[in-house]
């Protein structure tokens, strides 16, 4: 195992073994302690298959780098004496598992073997932050039984809305053949329970609507068959229009009965070559991808269509709700994008087949900095829902900035979306989605703190109910060591990132004061008069979009009674989403106390000050982290400083300008 990470660190197609590093425990007490109870290694009986083989591989692997031991294995044969580390089985979900000791033995046992991948994960993750082997005893299953990586990787090796170099599945129109790195890829997944990734693009062009055919899908199989060692099962993003893009149909009408034969046949194909495939993730009528909308059906009509094709395998569609209209008028007050979601699917609660997932983004807009929780996940009761979260920083600095989501993610995951006695959103999805990350950049994430995003959104999707910064110790124990002071200064470091990006990037929830398409800096009026339904409204006497049932688009009413009396009115929506609810004048007082246009100054010179601190506040892990690692990020804080004055002195000058108002207390804005 180390022979193997210093090999992929040496050569130039290197690529980290981010947390799955196992830097030898130091610790001689620690490392006897853990070795005493470690030397053999019983199995269940018979053959270990697939899944089982890995977790004992990885074991193996992992506890000779750990604390240099290689336990001797047998298999059992009978009722097991404790002794050693004996894996067995125990009733309960397939993928849940226990870990106990005793004065010489561990005992780790699970529903089934993705169990005993994920135990055996744990365990190393355990013995790797430098935790004691006296007294443990944990019990785990997973929150949701779907936990699923989206990457938006197109069949020419770009990535959009990638910010870590080319993708890491195609390559000038050809899928690349599996090796080390996409074994790499699948451990790491499984590591932090990752059981589903859909490899391509959901904007799905003419190119990749040819994944689905038997030429790409021998070498898709190829891919399969790694990932299918780690637990983890292929999806991909499928063109709604197929038929008709390929030629071979006159019409994509999910009513058509050719159309039905053809996904019924497609399925045949794909499952044929993949037995195990996962199902199709799917973006219509969105954006100018094509829908059902195009044949007069609803997206129920277009989503049971493709239910239906692959049920008969036990596969299953992600049907994405990011509806809206593109293609709208600035000066049209009455439209709300935020609306959309809710308006076009909540009217359809009950009519979607038991193989769909409502495929939701966190909020009604699209990822910004901070927005409200969707209200559509507390709207369907009678349908399975997906969770989107964005991994990749496309409105949060990305991956040049470090911005650390599980504490954005952990806002929506604690809303109480449906009131009652457990009503908080992580209790009300069937599945966690993130769009990922990664790209073929040594590091995985271009930015190495990015992977605190990956591993988080992993660690989240498992146990929704961990606290960011426990997820952010783990990671960074189990990346650069257990040290202590080390592990305590990384977690810092990280959090109050994402508060400060928000704090120096567009205020109190408006969201969308950045540069168009590419959606990087500053630019305040770069979305307003233009057709994607993103507005601010700021104008001389004040700033906002009025969401209200009152007054505005009644988007607050969406939500359940108590939500939406509290978005509803300005005296009780909390300051972080004022402006995302209600359009005031610059003088209103927010809770804090402050002026609007006083919270804006100061909310973006304290944002920037935090940024500016950055690189000297790095400094204190100079000779304790990994040099590459250390002057990799260095460089990249330093433009994140330069980055957070531009946008200090981009939005306050915007507003200083539309308001004259001035700074209370009296810092340069530049006119
Ligand atoms: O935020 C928008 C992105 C698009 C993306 C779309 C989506 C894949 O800017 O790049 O397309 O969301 O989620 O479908």
């Amino acid at each position: 195992m180390r022979h193997h990470i210093e090999a992929s660190r040496g050569s130039k197609a290197a690529f980290s073994p981010a947390w799955l590093i196992y830097r030898p425990i130091r610790d001689a007490e620690l490392r006897g302690a853990w070795s005493r109870r470690l030397s053999t290694m019983t199995t269940p009986e018979g053959r270990p298959g697939r899944l089982l083989g890995s977790a004992l591989r990885e074991l193996k692997d992992g506890l000779s780098s750990l604390i240099g031991i290689e336990p001797t294995t047998r298999r059992s044969s009978g009722p097991a004496t404790m002794r050693g580390l004996v894996i067995e089985r125990r009733p309960g979900g397939t993928e849940s598992f226990e870990i106990e000791t005793g004065p010489d033995w561990v005992r780790l046992s699970a529903g089934g073997d993705e169990g005993a991948l994920y135990g055996a994960f744990r365990l190393l993750q355990i013995i790797a932050q430098g935790i004691k082997p006296e007294g443990l005893h944990i019990a785990e299953s997973p929150n949701a039984a779907l936990r699923m990586i989206d990457h938006w990787d197109n069949l020419d090796g770009s990535v959009e809305r990638g910010y870590a170099g080319r993708s890491l599945f195609f390559r000038d129109g050809k899928i690349l053949p599996p090796g080390p790195r996409l074994e790499m890829y699948a451990r790491l997944m499984a590591s932090i329970g990752i059981n589903a990734v859909a490899i391509n693009n959901v904007n799905v062009h003419r190119s990749e609507t040819e994944l689905i055919y038997p030429q790409r899908l021998r070498n898709l199989a190829e891919i399969a068959a790694v990932l299918r060692s780690w637990g983890v099962k292929l999806f991909l993003s499928v063109n709604f229009a197929a038929p008709l893009t390929m030629g071979e149909l006159d019409t994509a009408d999910p009513l058509d009965p050719r159309v039905v034969a053809w996904w019924e046949k497609r399925a045949q194909v794909i499952w044929k070559a993949i037995p195990d495939f996962g199902g199709f993730v799917v973006k219509a009528d969105s954006e100018g991808r094509p829908g059902p909308f195009t044949y007069g059906r609803d997206h129920a009509e277009g989503a049971n269509l493709l239910a239906r094709a692959v049920a008969p395998y036990g596969g299953r569609i992600l049907w994405r709700c990011f509806v809206y209209n593109c293609l709208q008028d600035w000066r049209d007050r009455r439209t709300d994008r935020a609306r959309a979601a809710y308006d076009h699917f909540s009217p359809l609660d009950g009519r979607f087949l038991d193989n769909v997932l409502l495929q939701i983004k966190n909020g009604p807009m699209d990822f910004q900095p901070r927005e409200p929780v969707s209200p559509l996940f507390g709207a369907m009761p009678r349908t399975a829902k997906a969770l989107e979260l964005q991994a990749a920083q496309e409105y949060t600095g990305q991956q040049r900035h470090v911005c650390y989501l599980p504490e954005q993610w952990k806002t929506y995951l604690d809303t109480d979306i449906r009131g009652g006695s457990d009503g908080r959103l992580s209790r009300s999805v069937d599945a966690f989605v993130a769009v990922s990350n990664l790209g073929d950049d040594p590091n995985w994430c271009g930015h190495d703190l990015a992977q605190a995003n990956w591993y988080g959104f992993g660690r989240l999707a498992w146990n929704p109910d961990l606290a960011p910064a426990d997820i952010a110790r783990e990671w960074a124990a189990l990346s650069f060591g257990a040290d202590k002071t080390l592990v305590e200064e990384l977690a810092s470091f990280l959090l109050g990132t994402w508060r400060a990006y928000e704090s120096y990037t567009a205020p109190l929830g408006v969201g969308w004061m950045v540069n168009p398409s590419h959606h990087y800096g500053p630019n305040p009026d770069g979305y307003e008069y233009d057709r994607w339904g993103t507005y601010h409204f700021a104008d001389r006497d004040g700033v906002g979009v009025d969401r209200t049932k009152a007054t505005g688009s009644g988007y607050a009413g969406q939500y359940r009674p108590e939500l939406a009396d509290l978005y509803e009115h300005k005296e009780t929506c909390p300051d972080e989403l004022l402006l995302f609810f209600h359009h005031v004048p610059y003088g209103h007082v927010l809770h804090s106390g402050k002026t609007v246009i006083q919270h804006i100054y100061d909310a973006h010179f304290e944002g920037a000050e935090f940024a500016a601190a950055l690189p000297e506040r790095w400094r204190v892990f100079e000779g304790s982290l990994p040099k590459d690692v250390y002057s990799a990020v260095l460089d990249r804080l330093r433009h994140q400083a330069e980055h957070a004055a531009l946008w200090r002195d981009v939005i306050n000058t915007f507003f200083y300008r539309l308001s004259g108002v001035p700074d209370a207390k009296g810092r340069l804005i530049y006119r």
